[in-house]
């Protein structure tokens, strides 16, 4: 699978380290083609080079709109060199192989930056460029394609290891990224073209993925809208049948991601779990001994916000249940199955959007999260951190009860899917109050708090069920004030992040008043 490279096509808009890589192919003895200016670098730094319209005996033509795309080259680049045919075709047409390409495309998207004329755009969109790429990238069994000046030190170092040849993995390494680089190419082209027509319709947009569903409208009706899959096989809405109800709208679509994604942290053996999600907040998450009950609980949280919500089970919807839900208004059921009983009852609600699918994500799959900009998109990391008992630390002078432990393990699951400032208590495996998406943590705090005396009133409790409860914050508590106001609403004992400059003085304040107080050392922002 280490094959030597004995002849190159370099063919580079931006000139930068050509001469170095140049020389560096020509010590190892490596035969140089290369197109108009590429050449003419090469030469005027003293190295010998062949022509490509030498190769293809034509001259470059029509403004250089045609110079590469011909069978010369692209039968070097395509042709299989175990596959007798292909080894005649290349011998019969006096076809020499090309072993290694090295291509940057036409500064389209920096011609577009600039400001040019359209005339001037359409001239810098490269044809021969990407045909090469694609062309070498596809043939990696045999070819290496190099499409970015930073990876020339890359594929040097690789020739240097391997005595002038290259892996089979480092070229379908470079053919990866040689293919990222013609899709965003291509995507940016039609993106500057939509821009320049006005087209703003989002299903004609060149995004990653496969458009499946055009939206009826955004996240507001003036707004247009488009949902695609990107192919992966994870369990969830862009993979679950949908067996009744309305066509899934966007905001649907966002809130049963959120949903199943919240309810997935809670794995089936450790029993049934609900969220209940509205606006991409959890307005009610519970475990039960059944499912039924882990409903009733995450309903009982917040029974106003409830109504229209978006329901998730981590476990196949059963005739109880099922027969609950249908008690309000409810948009959206997803579960991991149903029983043909519970679909029997769904049945009479025409509306209710039931979606089924095989399983549940892992909360642990790595992936990575996308948000646009505007100019750009910010790409990281799925937020997979998890912490278990063992990695918690205590802090204060009391110590957590198993029971207060378990209620402040899931009350950190909830508050990573709540959205920052997030402020959750829990009871006996029930949320009971919920402060999300405050500009100040003492806000959501506060806002918890009102939410679990509501929670009281609505239910006929005597108390606040905050009363004893255990308490996440999403992020540390930069000053006391935001623990106090958890204190005062009843919270018993804390989970948080810790790694404030004022930890010391959170941790007296938490003593004082009786708390006991874990770390995680690890945040959950969620924006
Ligand atoms: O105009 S093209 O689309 N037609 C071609 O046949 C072709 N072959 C290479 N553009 C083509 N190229 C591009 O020319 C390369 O992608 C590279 O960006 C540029 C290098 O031209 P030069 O060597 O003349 O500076």
């Amino acid at each position: 699978e280490l094959l030597p490279v004995r002849r190159a096509l370099l063919s580079v808009s931006d000139k930068t380290g050509l001469v170095d890589l140049g020389r560096a192919l020509a010590d190892r003895g490596v035969e140089l083609l290369s197109t108009g200016g590429t050449a003419k670098t090469l030469r005027e730094a003293g190295l010998e080079v062949r022509d490509v319209s030498e190769v293809t005996g034509f001259p470059e033509m029509m403004d250089g709109r045609v110079k590469t795309l011909h069978p010369m080259v692209h039968g070097g680049l395509l042709a299989l060199r175990d596959n007798d045919a292909h080894v005649a075709a290349m011998n019969e047409h006096g076809i020499g192989p090309i072993d290694l390409l090295v291509v940057n495309l036409y500064p389209f998207e920096e011609t577009v930056a600039k400001g040019a004329e359209y005339a001037t755009c359409i001239e810098n969109i490269d044809i021969g460029g990407p045909a090469m790429i694609r062309a070498a990238a596809k043939n990696h069994a045999f070819v290496n394609v190099v499409v970015d000046v930073e990876d020339y030190s890359a594929l040097l170092d690789e020739m240097e290891e391997n005595y002038g040849k290259t892996s089979y993995g480092f070229r379908q390494w470079l053919s990866q990224i040689a293919y990222a680089r013609t899709a965003a190419y291509d995507a940016a082209v039609s993106n500057w073209m939509a821009d320049a027509l006005k087209i703003e319709a989002p299903r004609r947009r060149a995004v990653a993925g496969t458009l499946a569903q055009t939206l009826r409208y955004g996240e507001n009706p003036h707004q247009m809208a488009a949902f695609y899959r990107d192919g992966s096989a994870r369990a969830g809405v862009a993979t679950a049948r949908q067996v009744q109800g309305k066509e899934l709208s966007y905001n649907n679509i966002n809130d049963t991601d959120a949903a199943f994604e919240l309810v997935s942290e809670f794995a089936p053996e450790d029993g049934p779990a609900v969220a209940i999600i509205k606006h991409a907040n959890p307005c009610g998450v519970a475990r039960g001994e059944t499912l039924s009950e882990a409903y009733r609980k995450a309903f009982d949280c917040d029974r106003t916000s409830a109504f229209g919500g978006i329901v998730a089970l981590n476990m196949p919807l059963d005739v109880e249940t099922a027969r609950e839900i249908t008690e309000i208004f409810t948009e959206v059921v997803i579960a991991p199955g149903a029983s043909d009983e519970a679909i029997a009852v769904f049945e009479a609600k025409k509306n209710l959007r039931l979606l089924l699918t095989d399983g549940l994500p892992d909360p642990r799959d790595p992936g990575f999260v996308t948000r646009q900009v505007s100019g750009g998109m910010l790409v990281q990391d799925k937020d997979v951190g998890h912490r278990a008992m063992d990695d918690l630390k205590v802090v204060t002078q009391k110590a957590p009860t198993d029971e207060q432990m378990r209620d402040l393990l899931f009350a950190w699951k909830v508050a990573k899917h709540v959205k920052s400032n997030a402020i959750v208590y829990v009871r006996q495996g029930q949320t009971v109050g919920i402060g999300a998406g405050q500009m100040s943590r003492v806000d959501s705090a506060t806002i918890a708090g009102v939410k679990a005396q509501r929670m009281a009133e609505v239910l006929g409790l005597l108390e606040s069920p905050a009363q004893g409860s255990a308490v996440a914050s999403d992020a540390f508590f930069p000053f006391p004030d935001g623990l106090l106001e958890a204190a005062a609403n009843g919270a018993s004992c804390v989970i948080q992040p810790g790694g404030s400059m004022r930890d010391e003085e959170v941790i007296k304040a938490a003593d004082e008043a009786g708390l006991a107080m874990v770390f995680t050392g690890m945040r959950h922002f969620r924006h």
